[in-house]
């Protein structure tokens, strides 16, 4: 719907590496609504809950220990297909499925651009409206700011 919501997190990698005005670029170019937004330096118990499904797998230690590591920038945004389209945006879990831009001035997808390591992807996006419910509860318990977005009409009929 066209007031999907979903959660978008740079990861600590992607923190130190400078990317998160480039990362914001690209959902703010798209059209996309900011409605949250901060940066947090979490604990490893509150990123448990962000990655419960994986509590199982081989790297989850290792997970949970690199995304404590320094602070993450949480967001959310919405607009049109928010979870799918920001999920496109991203690219693939492993960088190295994701088609990097093909052009000087094209934006591929931000792993595809930015990472090769799936353990280093510097990017987090909700996997489903259920997940971006949860999640977006999770980091941002405080609630969100409402405003109109001016622009809206000259991107949505
Ligand atoms: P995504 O972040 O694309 O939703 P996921 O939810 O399956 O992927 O996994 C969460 C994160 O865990 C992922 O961004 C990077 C890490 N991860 C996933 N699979 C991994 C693997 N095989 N080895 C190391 N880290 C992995
Ligand atoms: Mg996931």
């Amino acid at each position: 719907s066209v007031d999907e919501r979903t959660y978008i997190m740079v990861k600590p990698d992607g923190v130190q590496r400078g990317l998160v005005g480039n990362i914001i670029g690209r959902f703010e170019q798209r059209g996309f609504k900011l409605i949250a937004l901060k940066l947090v330096h979490a604990t490893p118990e509150h990123l448990e809950k962000h990655y419960a499904d994986l509590k199982g797998k081989a790297f989850f230690p290792s997970l949970i220990q690199y995304m404590a590591s320094g602070p993450v920038v949480a967001m959310v945004w919405q607009g049109l297909d928010a979870v799918k389209t920001g999920r496109a945006m991203l690219g693939t879990t492993n960088p190295l499925q994701s088609s990097p831009g093909q052009y000087s001035f094209a934006y591929g997808t931000i792993r595809g651009d930015f990472a090769l390591a799936v353990g280093r992807n510097i990017c987090h996006g909700s996997d489903s409206v259920e997940s971006a419910e949860k999640e977006i509860g999770l980091w941002f318990p405080e609630g969100i700011v409402q405003y109109t977005h001016d622009q809206a009409k000259w991107i949505f009929e």
